[in-house]
């Protein structure tokens, strides 16, 4: 059977309700229910939704000056290995990763542990919007509107112990899924990590959408982390495992290649990659092309522009040599 979706701008809320009941919900609930024993609803999470708009997300004020890319761009020029090492890979291969059901489990040390269904650990009642400038550590930035909530509001409910020191995160494992898992690109699974101030800093986002719409699959659906001071890379995809460990986690750039990739990655214009220099960025609009060699160019800020927010964070630290 042939489901057209419709655009977004056509689509009306108690049509979304239908097609849930129609496309997953059953589905979705058997198996979720079957992983965790929790009854979940699958409000975001599935490509039955791509293009579907969130509903009552809440408008913040959060680069309310800044005008962000355009969605196509935005879904156009991508890092995520699992689908291809090309900037253009992901938006032609990513459509056989399957985002509903979802569950992430949560580890370590906390007080509540377990395997949850994302619309569990998300509540769709709770989704806000932030526009926040996004810096690949390949000199070339991004305006993003994302869709998500705090990753601290969701952390919190877990009560994890002083033991907890930092939070690691896991992308999803899957060959059929993530065909290019199959190539030695990187180690599989992409690995992510954050000190504990850090993953709950007000400003550190679990994102299920853009531009008002599910999470796009090139861009990490249905959940990905979201850290405007920190290079791109950091903002790890399709995540599956959260935990609370005490030692700093293994994050799979900083293991192939330390010498280029630190644990930290804090954007800092002074502390040049080995091989180009960080002082500027390419803007990449969507508008007028979507090579970042033709974007134009910007001096990069410290911390992304986020100095104000998070550079009592680091205070007392050399950032060039905790790069
Ligand atoms: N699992 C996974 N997460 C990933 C990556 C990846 O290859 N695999 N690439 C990272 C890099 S280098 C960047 S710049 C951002 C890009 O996010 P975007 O494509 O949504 O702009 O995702 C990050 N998260
Ligand atoms: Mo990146």
């Amino acid at each position: 059977m042939l489901i057209r979706i419709k655009k977004a701008s056509e689509v009306n809320p108690s049509e979304i309700t239908s097609k849930e009941a129609i496309l997953g919900r059953r589905a979705f609930m058997t198996a979720a229910a079957a992983a965790s024993g929790v009854a979940l609803l699958p409000t975001f999470a599935g490509p039955a939704f791509a293009g579907v708009r969130l509903e009552n997300v809440k408008k913040t004020s959060w680069g309310e000056a800044e005008k962000p890319a355009t969605l196509e761009g935005i879904t156009s020029h991508n890092n995520f290995y699992e689908f291809g090492t090309g900037k253009s890979d992901p938006k032609r291969n990513a459509h056989t990763l399957k985002p509903k059901p979802w569950t992430v489990e949560i580890a370590g040390h906390a007080e509540k542990t377990g395997t949850f269904g994302l619309d569990d650990l998300i509540k769709p009642h709770q989704l806000e919007e932030r526009i926040y400038r996004m810096r690949c550590v390949e000199a070339w930035s991004m305006v993003i509107p994302w869709v998500g909530i705090p990753l601290g509001d969701v952390l919190k409910r877990f009560n994890p112990s002083s033991k907890a020191k930092y939070v690691a995160f896991e992308t999803l494992v899957d060959h059929a899924q993530m065909p290019m898992q199959s190539s030695p690109s990187l180690p599989w699974p992409y690995l992510e990590g954050l000190r504990m101030d850090e993953a709950m800093h007000p400003l550190t986002l679990l994102a299920v959408g853009i531009h008002g719409e599910v999470m796009p699959n090139q861009n990490g659906a249905p959940v990905r982390l979201v850290v405007p001071w920190k290079y791109g890379f950091k903002g790890i995809k399709s995540i599956v495992k959260i935990s609370f460990v005490e030692k700093q986690p293994p994050a799979t750039w900083n293991i192939q290649a330390p010498r280029e990739y630190g644990f930290y990655s804090n954007v800092n214009p002074d502390r040049s990659h080995p091989r180009w220099s960080q002082a500027q960025e390419r803007v990449i609009t969507g508008e007028g092309g979507l090579k970042a060699l033709f974007a134009p160019r910007a001096e990069t800020k410290m911390f992304n522009g986020y100095a104000e927010e998070v550079a009592s964070l680091y205070a007392g630290m050399d950032l060039i040599n905790n790069f």
